[in-house]
């Protein structure tokens, strides 16, 4: 067991730390992870592989801690002494980091200058190797299509502000103590374990609970948006493989094929046998059921509007298009995406259809469980 690497994963508890932590375990590491204190159970996402600690040879630990609290981070990184630490922890949302920018800067921005400080604070920085993650929205306002690594930034939201100073502390700090540190700058990646309030899953969510009639309509901010989809399985795999080279370096991960949030919509659509007809502009602008096939849609007939524009979703500032180009990625570690955004989107449905079945079913038991639609 001398032998076992260690891992800490910030974060673990969200879409990406999840599947990280099944990967690193399947890879035989032992795996640390940070989950924050809340007054409901928050994870939902790694029960599944949570492994009681009172039995021996438990290979997942979960630690109480917090980005916004260096003693909590030094102490965690003094206990572990991991191999690898994995910085995914965030204020993720980029419309919601427009209402709390302070907060997003301290955790997305300082948090990860705290976790590189502490790693140098206990002399660790020759042993650990750090990944930051680092996001496509730092390219915001688009100055090379595809975007790459050496595209210049231009963020356009506190959340990618934060995003930028974490990137070039990490670069600050490789450069400087000669750390093992890099940056996988990601495009966004999806999975049926998205947080209900990014766009992919709100609408695979919200169409599948509309066919079951448990919502009305799903309502939209700008759905011109382009965005390089891929399937978070595939990025955490690249996010394990950047720490495993000789030398460190950052790397742009994507697919390097952009759709439109309106097109997502439709695939969603077809993948529950509805076909939608787009229509009126701007803020009018509508979705209108005019084929069903099959029985994934008891409660929607012919002419039923299930999409409309809500300005409220609208951002201060957007990133209207983004398109990666991975191929340093390819070139460098054989990294190719080995699941398309059509297909992602038809295991979202799957999923998320299975769920609103299931509500359903309790509902008409009489068991009436709220179905929360804020996003
Ligand atoms: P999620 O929002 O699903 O997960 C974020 C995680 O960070 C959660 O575990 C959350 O905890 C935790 N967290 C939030 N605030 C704090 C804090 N103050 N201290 C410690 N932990 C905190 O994000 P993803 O899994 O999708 O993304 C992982 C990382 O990759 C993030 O840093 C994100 O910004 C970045 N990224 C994501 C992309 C994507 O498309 N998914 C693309 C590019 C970058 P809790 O569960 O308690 O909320
Ligand atoms: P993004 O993801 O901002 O790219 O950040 P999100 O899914 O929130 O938005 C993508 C695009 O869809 C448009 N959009 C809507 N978005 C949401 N959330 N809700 C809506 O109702 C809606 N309508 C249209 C948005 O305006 C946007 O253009 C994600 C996060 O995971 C970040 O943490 C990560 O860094 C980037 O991806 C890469």
């Amino acid at each position: 067991m001398g032998m076992t690497k260690k891992a800490l994963i910030t974060g673990v508890t969200g879409q990406d730390g999840s599947y990280l932590a099944e990967f690193l375990l399947a890879k035989g590491y032992e795996v640390h992870g940070i989950k924050r204190r809340a007054s409901l159970f928050n994870t939902g996402r790694v029960d599944h592989i949570y492994e009681d600690p009172h039995v021996d040879n438990s290979r997942f630990r979960l630690h109480y801690g917090d980005l916004t609290d260096t003693s909590n981070l030094t102490r965690i990184l003094r206990e572990v002494e991991p191999d690898e630490v994995y910085n995914l922890g965030a204020q993720s949302h980029v419309a919601v980091s427009f209402e709390a920018p302070e907060y997003t800067a301290d955790v997305d921005g300082i948090g990860t200058l705290r976790l590189l400080e502490a790693i140098r604070f206990l002399g660790l920085e020759q042993k650990t190797r750090f990944y930051q993650a680092s996001t496509s929205e730092l390219f915001g306002l688009v100055q090379e299509i595809p975007q790459r690594e050496t595209t210049p930034f231009y963020p356009r939201s506190p959340y990618a502000v934060a995003k930028m100073y974490a990137y070039w502390i990490t670069v600050n700090y490789r450069e400087s103590y000669n750390m093992y540190a890099c940056n996988g700058i990601l495009f966004n990646h999806e999975s049926p374990r998205r947080g209900e309030t990014f766009v992919t899953r709100k609408i695979t969510r919200g169409l599948c609970n509309i066919a079951q009639g448990l919502e009305p309509c799903l309502y939209m901010g700008n759905i011109d948006s382009l965005r390089d989809w891929g399937h978070a399985k595939d990025y955490v795999r690249m996010q394990w493989m950047m720490l495993q080279q000789e030398a460190p370096e950052d790397f742009v991960i994507a697919t390097g094929v952009q759709y439109s949030v309106r097109e997502f919509i439709s695939w969603t659509a077809a993948e529950l046998g509805i076909t939608l007809a787009f229509s009126g502009t701007g803020v009018d602008e509508i979705a209108t059921v005019t084929a069903i096939e099959g029985d994934m849609a008891p409660a929607l007939k012919v002419g039923d509007v299930v999409m409309r524009i809500d300005p409220r979703y609208f951002r201060p500032a957007e990133v209207e298009t983004l398109l990666g180009d991975p191929a340093k990625a390819k070139q460098k570690l054989g990294w190719v995406p080995e699941i398309t955004a059509q297909e992602m989107c038809a295991e979202m449905v799957v999923e998320d259809l299975k769920a609103a079945k299931r509500l359903k079913l309790l509902k008409a038991h009489g068991l009436e469980l709220p179905v929360s639609v804020e996003s």
